[in-house]
């Protein structure tokens, strides 16, 4: 069923592992550098100039380019399968991925000559040539392409199912790509009204206030971009790979809704420490950050739940001998699984960082990649990993090449990334800052405390470079497989059929109420810096 749906996905899904592979190859040497062996003068030889290369395409790589590539191909198969209805026009499809490829291509160039090296947050005053800025535009507005077609396939089933409740999965890929829509306009309003006209002259510099505070009006929102797939697969698909049923379709509803309500107005707390913007404003979005908790917890409950209703139909028994019979020998389930557990420390240290006060600890220490390894690096990447174990043979009709090896990836990156994220944590605590060569900077301003938490660092990212490896080999050994399978997507029943209330089933209020709290959240922000534009910071190239 849906043959040329299928090629559409497979595209997207194999040019988002090229970018995870040479994303993550840039890691290991990273956390090598943090533990004191310095790999970058070899690499000058291969035309990598500095760490900030390496961690400029690390993190556009991974965070931008392998995440919302895999989304896209993701939810348009999640929502096709599950309304069993061919996508709404494939040649839209094939035009998003297109523009997407193109934008990478585009980009790629000034950052591999180094032209580009202002890391994935892109902060002004640095500067990068304009064609790298048109490169994400075009990769944004193509993701955007590729939305749409998930949006308009939705409102074709519905129109051709009037009165019937949109099944779950194409409900929640449908919220995830509409919150994507809302909060990339920041993104977009930035790099087209302010950093394009600077890059080319036609300004005589940039706000450096105004275009951060854009810049997390989408950063902040980014991150549940990356999360509610995962999220999509952990309530839709691990509760049947479990053996069981989803405790409660009313409650996993609610809670994409409180996601699509809540994302947006927090982009301030990642800029606390900023000055020029008001206390008001911070307080608020702490509060609305706090909020986020509340349908995290829900999803806690709710998987955990659905996972014990699994084991207990496995022939668990007692209070925790359920955990046991889950089937951990199945490679997909146990990634994902494992993803969830890195992913609660992750969302724990997240009330850390939120905390108003406590954030004037950790912020821009080596703390924060702590937390964001944790949360996109393992809770999302984990998550994607373990359904690419059944979604590639899926696609490609070849059986996965071998389970074993799958396994051990998994388990492999969740010991290094326990190790790796420890250590970053610690050296954040010890006042390491972040984006630093910490290798070097010991010998100015560390301190032998530092030594440990920095050799964990060096440890936990080899490990977890040979967990990328495993995968990658994984994956391109499936491929070129002989062995044909038929791997059906894996749907999870709801424990009660229940008719979904109507307050859960209408966009009107939920959206209108998403605009009114981003307006109210952003609006006096705005205001403020737009009536003190202060256009007068040049560009520079620090590298
Ligand atoms: Fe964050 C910085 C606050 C979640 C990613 N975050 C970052 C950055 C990234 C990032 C990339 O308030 C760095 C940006 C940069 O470069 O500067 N974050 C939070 C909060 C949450 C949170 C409150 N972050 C995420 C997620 C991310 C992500 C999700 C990616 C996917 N974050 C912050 C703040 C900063 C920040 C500040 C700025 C710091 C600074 O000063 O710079 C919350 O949404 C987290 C809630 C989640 C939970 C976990 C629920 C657990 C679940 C799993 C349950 C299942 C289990 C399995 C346990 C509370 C759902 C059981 C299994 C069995 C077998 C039984």
């Amino acid at each position: 069923m849906f043959a040329a749906e299928k090629k559409l996905v497979l595209s997207h899904v194999i040019l988002a592992m090229i970018a995870l592979a040479l994303g993550t190859l840039f890691g290991p040497i990273q956390a090598l550098e943090h533990a004191g062996i310095n790999l970058y003068p070899t690499l000058q030889s291969v035309g990598v100039q500095s760490y900030y290369q390496g961690l400029t395409l690390h993190g556009v790589l991974n965070a931008l380019v392998w995440t919302t590539l895999f989304i896209t191909g993701f939810l348009t198969l999640a929502t096709v399968t599950t309304l069993k209805r061919p996508v709404f026009k494939m040649w839209i499809g094939w035009l998003g991925f297109a523009m997407m490829a193109v934008g990478v291509v585009i980009a790629a160039v000034p950052l591999l000559l180094n032209q580009a090296s202002v890391l994935y947050t892109m902060y002004p005053p640095l500067q990068a040539p304009w064609y790298y800025y048109l490169g994400l535009v075009i990769f944004v507005v193509g993701s955007w392409v590729s939305s749409w077609n998930i949006i308009l396939t939705v409102i074709a089933w519905r129109r051709e199912n009037k009165g019937q409740t949109t099944p779950f999965m194409a409900f929640a890929s449908v919220i995830t790509v509409v919150l994507w829509q809302i909060c990339t306009l920041g993104i977009a309003v930035e790099i087209l009204a302010l950093i394009i006209p600077w890059t080319l002259g036609l300004v005589p510099g940039i706000d450096v206030q105004l275009s951060r505070t854009l810049f997390w009006f989408t950063g902040h929102p980014l991150v549940y971009f990356w999360l509610l797939p995962a999220y999509v697969s952990w309530y839709g698909m691990v509760p049947k790979q479990a053996g069981g049923k989803l405790f409660s379709e009313p409650l996993a509803r609610f809670a994409f809704w409180m996601f699509l309500l809540l994302s947006t107005p927090l982009g301030l707390h990642h800029q606390y420490l900023d000055p020029g913007l008001t206390e008001g404003a911070k307080f608020l979005m702490a509060v609305l950050t706090l909020a986020v908790f509340f349908p995290s917890m829900l999803t806690a409950f709710n998987v955990i739940a659905s996972l014990e209703i699994g084991g207990r139909a496995r022939g668990g028994k007692g209070l925790l001998g359920w955990i046991r019979k889950l089937p951990w020998g199945d490679p997909s389930f146990t990634a994902q699984t494992l993803a969830m557990i890195i992913f609660a420390f992750g969302g724990a240290g997240g009330i850390i960082n939120a905390s108003y006060n406590v954030n004037l600890v950790i912020h821009n220490t080596a703390w924060v990649p702590g937390h964001l390894h944790l949360t996109v690096g393992t809770g999302v990447t984990l998550t994607f990993i373990g359904i690419l174990y059944w979604m590639l043979p899926h696609l490609t009709g070849k059986e996965l090449w071998s389970k074993r090896v799958a396994l051990w990836q998994a388990w492999i990156w969740f010991v290094g990334m326990a190790i790796f994220s420890t250590g970053m944590h610690r050296l954040g605590l010890l006042g390491a800052p972040r984006r630093t060569m910490l290798g070097v900077a010991i010998d100015n301003y560390g301190t032998s405390e530092w030594r440990i938490p920095q050799l964990m660092v060096g440890m936990g990212g080899m490990i977890l470079g040979v967990s990328a490896v495993l995968f990658f080999v994984e994956m391109v050994m499936t491929l070129r497989s002989k062995k044909k399978a038929v791997v059906e997507m894996p749907i999870a029943e709801a424990l009660h059929v229940e008719p979904v209330p109507s307050w859960l089933n209408n966009w009107k209020p939920w959206l209108a109420g998403t605009i009114g709290l981003i307006v109210v959240a952003y609006g006096p922000v705005l205001i403020q810096l737009v009536g003190n534009l202060a256009s007068n910071a040049p560009g520079f190239q620090l590298w």
